[in-house]
């Protein structure tokens, strides 16, 4: 790894594992492609299990003149020894990687973009980039069906016991604009751990649960453009979010826009000739990714 710290740099994480090296491939095309700021993007990807094969693939998607790529695995990305809530969804423990951003990230840095895996991005990310964030812990963007934490559905069930006020403003942590600095001097993301933890029952988005329980009203709300569920409808979004049913599998449910999109940068990399997935492929990876869970639910243990 390369851990040098330029000025004119874009910082930008994510979390792949190998089933989703599609959506990888097509992600960072489309950040590419779009991005006509001067700046260099580093992206660091923690990969959850990458067939090597596959890593080669993602290398070769861009010009290392303007884009450098630095390959981070589970163990490197999590502090050893880190117990991570065992929940009972079928989210992969990868989801965490996201809070430990501040402590895997070179000490130099003091801002990062994480974005989620099942994202395209159409706009310049440096206009997002530069936003100042220095009075935050992140930006983000308002959850479109959350929105405040007394949502029944999805908001946070025991909002009270923290002494939140009902209308508390949530966000969907598919995209996190980090203030580094910030999160290292308050221990955040060991606060958010703890916290979800003691609260099992009630963390049903768990990683989204704890951030948005330790951050209430400490974050920055970005234009709903910023994260654009493929759910919705919007015009010109900047980035596209495809929630619930990714646009890899057959049964992709949400806008069929944004399907053709997806389809026309994947047409850019050399995953060209892919062909959306049936159901059974989609079972299989939520329930590997439950018994992948309950092996390594104490990391490094049985990995
Ligand atoms: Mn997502």
């Amino acid at each position: 790894m390369q851990f040098g710290i330029l000025k004119d740099q874009i910082v930008i994480v994510t979390v792949c594992d190998d089933h989703y090296v599609v959506l990888l491939a097509a992600l960072i095309r489309s950040i590419v492609i779009n991005h006509t700021g001067n700046e260099r993007i580093i992206l660091y990807i923690v990969e959850d299990g990458l067939a090597p094969d596959n890593k080669q693939k993602i290398q070769g998607l861009t010009d290392p003149e303007k884009t450098q790529i630095n390959w981070l695995s589970m163990t490197d990305a999590l502090p050893p020894g880190i117990q991570l809530p065992l929940d009972h969804s079928s989210y992969p423990l990868n989801i965490y990687a996201r809070l430990f951003i501040p402590y895997f990230l070179p000490a130099g840095l003091e801002k990062a973009l994480y974005l989620d895996v099942d994202m395209l991005v159409l706009h310049d990310v440096s206009i997002l980039w530069q936003l100042d964030i220095s009075n935050f812990y992140l930006a983000a963007v308002p959850d479109p069906r959350i929105k405040t934490v007394d949502n029944a559905w999805g908001g946070i069930k025991n909002y009270r016991d923290f002494g939140l006020q009902p209308q508390t403003p949530y966000f969907n942590t598919g995209l996190l604009l980090i203030n580094l600095s910030k999160w290292r001097e308050d221990d955040i993301a060991n606060r958010i751990i703890a916290l979800i933890q003691a609260n099992k029952a009630s963390a049903n988005y768990p990683d989204q649960y704890g951030l948005n329980v330790v951050l209430a009203n400490r974050w920055l709300a970005l234009d709903p453009l910023w994260n654009c569920f493929a759910s919705e409808d919007m015009e010109d979004p900047y980035i596209i979010h495809f929630i619930s049913r990714k646009p890899i599998y057959k049964t992709y449910n949400n806008n069929p826009r944004y399907y053709q999109l997806f389809y026309s940068y994947l047409e850019k990399t050399p995953w060209q000739n892919s062909k959306p997935l049936g159901e059974g492929r989609r079972y299989l990876k939520k329930i590997t990714n439950i018994f992948h869970k309950i092996r390594s639910s104490v990391f490094g243990k049985a990995k």
